[in-house]
C-alpha cells in the first residue's frame, strides 16, 4: 500500500468512522464501484418504500423525512460515496444518486399529501357536528313557591300604591325592641328574644323593625311593604318554623283608622285567594299597636282557621319616637306570614315542605 493511500485510509478511519453510526451498511470505502452503488441504492429504495408504506401518521412521516431525506440523512450519507468512485464512473454515480434522491423526495411528498388529507378527513369527521340531530333538552327551573307567593303579594300591594322597602336581618335591640315600644323589662320581650349575634344585636324575629328604619328616614305619608326572612325560637311543627318569611305593611297618613286596615285586608285577601275564603278579626296585643288584632283565614272546605298575621293601629308612642306627630297622623301596620299564605292557597298541610327541597313537592308549582 502506498504512503498516500495508507494516510487516506488512516484519516478515514479516525476522522469519519468507516462504519456509519446509524447504519452499518454503508461506508464510502466499501462502495467504490457502480454495481455496488446500484445495489445499495436498490436496498435503500426498498427500505424507504416499506418505511413510507408503514408511516400512517404525520409524526412517523416526519421521522422518515429526517432519517432518509434530512441534511445528515441516509441519502445525504450515500452521496459521500461520490468521492470514492472512479472518475469515469462519477457522472453515472451522480445520476443514480440524484435519481434516488428525486424519487424518494417525490414518493415522500406524495405520501405526505395523502396522509395529511386523510388525517384531515378523519379529523373533520371526528369533529363535525350533525346539525340535524335533535338538541339536548334542558328542563327549565322555576322560582321556589315561597318566592312566587312573595312576589304575588308584593304585586298586589304595589298595585294599591305601596312601595317595597327592606331592612337588615341582623337587628339592634333598639330597632327590634325599644323603638317598637318594648322596653328592656317588658314581658313581651321574651316572645321576641331570638338568636343573639352579640350583646346588642340579634336575628330579627319579625319585619316590624323595618317600619322604624323607614319612618326615621321618611316624613309622612308613608305607604310601604317590607318582605323578608325572620328567625324565632319556635319549636318546629306543622305551622311553625324557626326560619320563616313575613311581609310587613305600614301606612301612615292623616286620618287613617282601623276601618281602613280592614278594607285594605279584605281587598288583598280577595285578590290573593279568590272567592270562598273567610277572614276573621280578633283582639290581640302588640306593644307597638293599639288597638291590636290578629287575622285568621279559613280556606273553602277547611276544618279550621289559620292565623296569618298580627296587625293594628300604630301606637302613638312609636310615632313619637320616630319624630312623627300622633296628633296629625295615624297609621296601621301588619306582619303577614308568607308560608301560611302559601299553605292556605295551595292546601299544604305542613310548613316543613318548604324547606326540605323535595323536588316532587317543588315541581308542583
Ligand atoms: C308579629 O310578628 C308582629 N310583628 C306582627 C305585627 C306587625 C303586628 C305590625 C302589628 C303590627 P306574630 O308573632 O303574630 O306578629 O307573627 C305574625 C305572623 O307571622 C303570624 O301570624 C304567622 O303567620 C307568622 N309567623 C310567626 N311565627 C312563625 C313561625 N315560627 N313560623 C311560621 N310563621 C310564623
Amino acid at each position: 500500500m502506498s504512503r498516500a493511500s495508507l494516510r487516506r485510509s488512516f484519516e478515514t478511519t479516525r476522522g469519519k468512522p468507516l462504519v456509519n453510526e446509524k447504519s452499518d451498511r454503508y461506508t464510502p470505502r466499501q462502495m467504490s464501484d457502480l454495481t455496488d452503488l446500484g445495489k445499495r441504492i436498490a436496498d435503500l429504495n426498498g427500505e424507504m418504500a416499506r418505511g413510507l408504506a408503514e408511516a400512517s401518521d404525520v409524526q412517523t412521516l416526519e421521522r422518515f423525512r429526517v432519517e432518509y431525506l434530512g441534511r445528515k440523512g441516509r441519502i445525504a450519507q450515500l452521496f459521500r460515496v461520490l468521492a470514492e468512485v472512479a472518475p469515469d464512473d462519477k457522472r453515472e454515480a451522480g445520476r443514480l444518486l440524484n435519481e434516488l434522491k428525486d424519487g424518494a423526495t417525490s414518493a415522500f411528498e406524495e405520501r405526505a399529501a395523502r396522509l395529511t388529507s386523510s388525517e384531515l378527513q378523519e379529523r373533520l369527521l371526528r369533529e363535525s357536528v350533525d346539525v340535524t340531530l335533535p338538541g339536548v333538552c334542558r328542563p327549565f327551573g322555576h322560582l321556589h313557591p315561597l318566592t312566587q307567593v312573595q312576589r304575588e303579594i308584593e304585586s298586589i300591594f304595589m298595585r294599591m300604591g305601596f312601595d317595597v322597602a327592606t331592612g337588615p336581618e341582623i337587628e339592634t335591640e333598639y330597632y327590634n325592641f325599644e323603638a317598637l315600644n318594648i322596653p328592656a323589662d317588658h314581658p313581651a320581650r321574651a316572645d321576641w328574644d331570638t338568636f343573639y349575634i352579640s350583646d346588642t344585636t340579634l336575628l330579627r324575629p319579625h319585619t316590624s323593625p323595618v317600619q322604624i328604619h323607614v319612618m326615621e328616614s321618611t316624613p309622612p305619608p308613608v305607604r310601604i311593604i317590607c318582605p323578608g326572612r325572620c328567625y324565632r325560637r319556635d319549636a318546629q311543627d306543622a305551622t311553625h318554623s324557626p326560619v320563616f318569611h313575613q311581609i310587613e305593611l305600614l301606612w301612615v297618613e292623616e286620618g287613617l283608622s282601623l276601618a281602613n286596615l280592614k278594607y285594605v285586608l279584605e281587598l288583598f285577601t280577595r285578590e290573593f285567594f279568590g272567592e270562598g275564603y273567610l277572614m276573621r278579626f280578633s283582639g290581640d296585643f302588640f306593644p307597638f299597636t293599639e288597638p291590636s288584632v290578629q287575622v285568621h283565614i279559613k280556606a273553602p272546605g277547611a276544618a279550621g282557621w289559620m292565623e296569618i298575621m298580627g296587625a293594628g293601629m300604630v301606637d302613638p308612642a312609636v310615632l313619637t319616637a320616630v319624630g312623627y306627630d300622633p296628633e296629625c297622623v295615624s297609621g296601621f301596620a301588619f306582619g303577614l306570614g308568607i308560608e301560611r299564605m302559601a299553605m292556605l292557597k295551595y292546601g299544604i298541610d305542613d310548613i316543613r315542605a318548604f324547606l326540605t327541597n323535595d323536588l316532587r313537592f317543588i315541581r308542583q308549582f
